[in-house]
């Protein structure tokens, strides 16, 4: 599989991103969970393309919802992640794929549409920006850096539980970032911008592609409980450069 045909097609998703008729026309998932006509372009752009290229390869996309998967490979799109950023025009979204082959994540691309930004990962191969080899912060302690945040919006009920979590966070670390994208958020865990990340529910397609670009960076992601993220469900996820993982997990 080449990779760079995949980030080319990836890289058309652009028009769709710029077009902010079609990103007013939203419908409504849940609390605070929105799907806009932007959304459904680009997986149905990508699930057609990728079939026509791949077809042996299912796919499991964001706007079809979770459901059980047979096969032993397929792809987790989230073809915007950041929807509410997108509605706002707060130019914080991506697009995010990942390649899933029995029970791991062996290709990840985020792209940030805004920023022409292609961050990328295989197995084994190390992650880039743009073509650039990418690495973890070095920091040692919560104190040395900062740590982005999420706060899983369409789930009210987590809301006081995280906001304690957030404030002993803010407690040990230089300052908290909050983006409204998971996925950018893991993205930057990878290059080094952040030190860490943690949201206490997230969807598969939300960090399938993030887990391997912060893994691949030098970085490790576990859900809170210290545990492997699981591809089938929705599950927390705190992500770091390995050296504060501890430290980060133990405020959690
Ligand atoms: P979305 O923009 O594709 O909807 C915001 O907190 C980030 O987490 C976004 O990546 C958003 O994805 C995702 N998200 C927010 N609440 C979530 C929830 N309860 N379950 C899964 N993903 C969620
Ligand atoms: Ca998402």
């Amino acid at each position: 599989m080449e990779i760079q045909e995949i980030i080319a097609l990836i890289q058309e998703t652009k028009v769709f991103v710029a077009n902010r008729e079609r990103a007013g026309h939203i419908k409504t998932k849940g609390r605070a969970d929105y799907v806009t006509q932007v959304d459904t372009d680009i997986q149905n752009f990508l699930a057609r393309e990728l079939g026509n290229r791949f077809p042996g390869i299912q796919f499991l996309g964001e706007e079809e919802g979770l459901h059980e998967m047979s096969g032993d490979i397929y792809w987790i799109l989230d073809p915007i992640d950041g929807t509410t950023n997108l509605i706002h025009d707060y130019q914080h979204s991506v697009v995010s794929l990942a390649l899933y082959e029995k029970g791991e994540i062996t290709l990840g691309i985020i792209y940030d549409p805004f920023r022409e930004d292609v961050y990328y990962a295989q197995k084994g191969q190390g992650s880039f920006l743009n073509g650039n080899p990418i690495h973890v912060s070095d920091a040692e302690t919560l104190d040395e850096t900062i740590i982005s945040v999420g706060t899983s919006p369409y789930d009210r009920e987590l809301a006081e539980e995280n906001f304690r979590r957030i404030q002993r966070v803010f407690g040990k670390a230089q300052d908290i970032r909050r983006t409204g994208t998971a996925a950018m958020d893991l993205a930057y865990v990878a290059c080094g911008r952040t030190g860490g990340f943690f949201e206490p529910r997230l969807s598969p397609w939300d960090f399938a592609a993030g887990l391997l670009l912060v893994q691949e960076a030098g970085g490790r992601v576990t859900d809170f409980a210290g545990e492997p993220l699981v591809f089938s469900r929705r599950g927390s996820v705190v992500a770091s450069n390995g050296m504060i993982h501890e430290e980060l997990r133990g405020e959690l």
